[in-house]
């Protein structure tokens, strides 16, 4: 697979500073402008802070992009109709020379490839409510089982079935490890009621836990970490919300990949930007974790 590399990646690779990376669906699909720009130059900014490097992730005119400058993060930040990757997508991006911004499941694939071990996202994709008549999960979870990758984030999207999410999980074989909880957080919300079996008080027992999966041969791990006090909203204030705007997306037969791009432009409205605050700050605070934790692990 041929990867590009920007100026500030390739640097780190050739110095052996630690990488994190940075998926960019949430800056094409996820969040609207401006927003979504400064959620990418928070995130960027919160790893460089801790002394790592970010590698945003995505696919432009067909090329594989490890790390982007300011001119590319901005084009997938102002770009309307831009390709939402995930792993399936990407040989089709590149075959088609499109433009798109990479989910978890490219991120993740993508990272491996370019040997970087820690990646930091908001949410991850799961078992979707109703999985029962769409069968719609995913390809987040598969993703993460095959790719060793640590995966950092403030739990799955609140938009789905969390307890179904979870078992999917355990029959894969990827540990959930909350980061100074013994709880799923609820990405918007601190606390789900989800008991999670392990738990790591910082960076560097997550950097332990790393090491060991690697020296077995086994793939991704995720991190939960729950969403920062400041921002946070309510587990029953999300929840009421969430009601109205899965019926919204039943009404208006929103379906495939179009119902978590959806779904988070319904809760931000409704909650009149409350979700959105609460996003960017997760976004930022996870970020800040990976980079911890990838400078913990001692692999450049
Ligand atoms: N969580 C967010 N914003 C996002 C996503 C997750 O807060 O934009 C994106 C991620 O890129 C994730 C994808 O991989 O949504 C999952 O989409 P789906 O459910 O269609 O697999
Ligand atoms: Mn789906």
């Amino acid at each position: 697979m041929k990867l590009q590399f920007s100026a500030e990646v390739a640097t780190a690779r050739r110095t052996l500073k630690p990488l994190v990376a940075l998926e960019s669906s949430v800056l094409a699909q996820g969040l609207p402008y401006p927003e979504n720009l400064e959620a990418a130059t928070r995130c960027e900014a919160a790893v460089r802070a801790e002394g790592a490097v970010p590698a945003t992730m995505a696919v432009i005119d067909g090329e594989l992009w490890v790390g982007l400058d300011a001119h590319r993060t901005e084009r997938l930040a102002k770009g309307r109709g831009l390709m939402k990757v995930g792993s399936r997508d990407l040989a089709i991006a590149v075959a088609r020379r499109a433009t798109g911004g990479t989910t978890v499941s490219a991120t993740v694939e993508l990272a491996a490839a370019a040997g970087i071990h820690v990646f930091s996202t908001g949410g991850l994709g799961g078992v979707h409510r109703g999985m029962e008549e769409t069968l719609d999960i995913s390809q987040d979870l598969p993703a993460i089982a095959r790719f060793p990758v640590a995966v950092v984030c403030a739990g799955a999207k609140s938009v789905l079935d969390l307890p179904r999410t979870l078992e999917l999980l355990e029959t894969l074989g990827v540990p959930v490890i909350g980061v100074g909880t013994d709880e799923l957080p609820g990405f918007y919300s601190r606390e789900t009621g989800l008991p999670l079996e392990h738990q790591v008080a910082d960076a560097g027992e997550a950097g332990e836990v790393l090491r060991a999966r690697a020296e077995l041969g086994q793939g991704g791990v995720i991190f939960a970490v729950p969403p920062p006090k400041a921002a946070a909203m309510k587990r029953v204030d999300v929840e009421k919300h969430l009601e109205a705007a899965l019926k919204a997306a039943k009404e208006k037969r929103i379906s495939g990949k179009s119902v978590t791009p959806f779904l988070l432009s319904e809760l931000a409205k409704r909650t009149k930007g409350k979700s959105l605050a609460a996003n960017l700050a997760l976004l930022e605070n996870n970020a800040r974790f990976a980079a911890r934790l990838a400078t913990a692990t001692g692999w450049r």
